[in-house]
């Protein structure tokens, strides 16, 4: 059941699908108050309540015991600490005897702070006065999942070859780098299904542009890697480079399309272009425009994109720029004291994604300036459904790839997401692990992180054991970021040991293919905390560095460095198989606490009693798969 309450006028961020007859908010059930602009509510957490939810955000599948905050955020570095990475996803389940869903339907700012002030009381503030909360209530927290799900409308579904093997890198600058790609993979009979197209594609960094002298005949270059079986996927930034004479700029501008300053005059900011405009994504029109220029691409033959830089990420406006440099200035020659020295390194360090620049920007909204900070979270998922609503009108549904950065419930229905700019860290692949059922509770099946790391450098272990949690994930995309050390599976000495790991991907295509497209049109998740199927299970309650995956099977990665195997817990018989390439190893084993050995060269998986999972032969590509010819495990 679910009950919709309502405050003041709410904007429209088209979450959801179904309509709700709204009370008035003084009805919420909850303790609440209104208290100098915010709204206020708790909810107590019972001792062994677990919180779910949250969508793509830092530490654990359990959200207790820390404070959030929904706010879509460029942040390179993932560590406990945070608060937000790049989604606001706004929707959490409390599960204790009864398990009760919360989704607060606004587009700014909202604080869950889950049994960390008061390790008792789930307290939530919201930064503002005009908002829907939807209270979902329900026996089980998947029937809260099902519900809510079935309220927000269907999930995004890619194309098939979207589940092959993708190699990305910041930046494949030419035809040649690309070519070598796809040679590199080809010579060591790794499969391969698409190579990313970075920023340096463009001329000067321009949306829709392809720069000649790197893409020669780009058209005919599209055709000829498709011929090979090869999708490219060029990236998309939110901000269009300030530049006379370029058509989407010059267009933008002159039908007042971007977004504004206090006094109308456009606001402008720095990003890779250097200074750039940003559409107004929330206007219906400005999304019929900008997503119509994906057709620039599309008309070459591209049919697939990521959306970067939407939340958006603002490198420095001329404001903040000269503040600092003012500050600089008047410093210049003086004897600094700490605090004068510290506050001027601050004045620098603080130019980015400040919160000054995202107060001074503006959208038209019913024809009435609404200052960017009321709708901040909903920013890059506007993007998004700019191309997604495109991509539907032109091609139909399932044609084209597509996910973004940011993100805001809705844009499940048209995207997938990525998890941004991870590290080459060990503890990393525990933290994606941990965001692939959060992120499926809010809609968001086609979603993967940047395997191997995007920052710094990774060790061919890493990458190994990277990719075998990556074999799982709808998205299984290898990327890093400039700089770094090369990242493609045959950069290294043991080429073999990753054609092993990829393989199993294409085995188990027919099998994670169809899981997805049922989880889609059931509202179903693709993984699952084990507590969700084994309530009742203390350890399994409590397991976080595994997951349940469809009604079949239990995942399992390793995730430490120098080690043979893992500990797994097994909270019902399972059959152990250690999958590399075509060769098969398996092991029946009891309910209990199990080490299993895994070599670099393995995907482990555990499959339960009664079920089996069909496997075809590995090809070079998805449109080589023999999805007819089936084994089961
Ligand atoms: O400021 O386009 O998350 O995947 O490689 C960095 C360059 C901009 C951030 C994305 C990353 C991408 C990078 N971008």
């Amino acid at each position: 059941m679910i009950k919709k309450y309502t405050s003041g006028s709410p904007i429209n961020t088209g979450a959801m699908i179904k309509e709700f007859q709204g009370e008035d908010i003084s009805r919420f059930p909850l303790v609440s108050r209104f208290d100098g602009g915010k709204f206020r509510f708790a909810q107590s957490l019972g001792k062994n309540a677990i919180v779910y939810g949250l969508g793509e955000a830092p530490r654990g599948i359990n959200k207790r015991g820390w404070v959030y905050e929904s706010f879509c955020s460029d942040d390179p570095f993932h560590t406990e600490t945070k608060s937000s990475l790049y989604a606001a996803h706004n929707f959490i389940i409390i599960s204790g005897n009864e398990s009760l869903g919360i989704f607060i339907d606004f587009p700014a700012r909202i604080r869950w702070d889950i049994g960390y002030t008061s390790s008792d009381t789930c307290s939530v503030t919201v930064d503002g006065e005009d908002f829907d909360i939807y209270l979902i209530y329900g026996d089980t927290p998947l029937s809260v999942v099902k519900e809510f799900r079935a309220a927000i409308g269907q999930s995004y579904i890619p194309p098939f070859w979207a589940f092959g093997y993708q190699q990305s890198r910041w930046s494949y600058p030419d035809a040649r780098a690309v070519d070598g790609v796809i040679e590199g993979y080809d010579n060591a009979q790794i499969p391969l299904d698409c190579v990313y197209l970075d920023i340096d594609y463009m001329e000067s960094y321009k949306d829709f542009t392809v720069d000649e002298n790197k893409f020669p005949n780009f058209a005919d270059y599209v055709a000829e890697k498709r011929a090979q079986g090869i999708h490219l996927i060029p990236i998309i930034d939110a901000g269009v480079k300030k530049e006379d004479g370029y058509e989407v700029y010059d267009e933008g501008r002159k039908k007042g399309y971007f977004c504004k300053n206090a006094d109308g005059t456009d606001f402008e900011g720095g990003v890779w272009p250097g200074i750039v405009g940003f559409p107004d994504f929330l206007r219906s029109e400005v999304r019929d425009w900008f997503g119509s220029k994906y057709r620039l691409l599309t008309n070459m033959g591209i049919d697939g994109f990521w959306n970067d830089m939407n939340e958006p990420a603002i490198f420095y406006s001329a404001k903040g720029l000269d503040a600092a440099i003012d500050k600089a200035s008047s410093l210049k020659g003086e004897n600094l004291d700490l605090g004068q020295f510290f506050d001027l390194k601050d004045a620098f360090a603080g130019i980015s994604n400040s919160p000054d620049d995202y107060s001074s920007i503006y959208h038209l909204i019913d024809g009435k300036l609404v200052c960017h900070d009321r709708v901040h979270n909903i920013y890059g998922a506007s993007m998004t459904k700019a191309a997604g609503e495109f991509f539907e009108r032109e091609f139909g549904k399932e044609k084209i790839l597509m996910f973004s950065r940011a993100s805001y419930i809705g844009a499940h229905r048209t995207s997938g997401i990525w998890f941004g700019d991870n590290h080459s860290w060990w503890s990393h692949i525990l933290l994606n692990l941990k965001m692939l059922p959060s992120a499926n509770m809010c809609g968001f099946l086609y979603c993967g992180a940047d395997l191997g790391g995007f920052n710094g450098n990774a060790s061919a272990d890493l990458v190994l054991r990277f990719l075998a949690l990556g074999v799982f994930t709808p998205l299984m995309r290898n990327h890093s970021a400039l700089g770094t050390r090369p990242q493609e599976c045959y950069s290294f000495e043991n080429t073999g040991d990753f054609r092993d790991i990829v393989q199993v991907r294409y085995r188990l295509i027919p099998y994670l293919y169809r899981l997805f497209r049922k989880a889609s049109e059931e509202n179903d998740m693709i993984f699952r905390p084990l507590s969700f199927d084994y309530p009742t299970d203390p350890i399994a309650r409590e397991c976080e560095t595994q997951l349940m995956l469809g009604d079949e099977a239990m995942i399992a990665p390793v995730y430490e460095q120098n080690v043979g195997g893992r500990y797994v817990y097994l909270p019902e018989p399972m059959t152990f198989y250690a999958l590399s390439g075509e060769k098969v190893r398996s092991e029946k084993l009891d309910k209990g606490v199990h080490y299993v050995p895994v070599a670099l060269n393995e995907v482990p998986l555990f499959v339960k009693e009664g079920k089996q999972i069909p496997v075809c032969k590995p090809a070079m590509r998805t449109s080589l798969l023999n999805t007819e010819e089936i084994e089961f495990l």
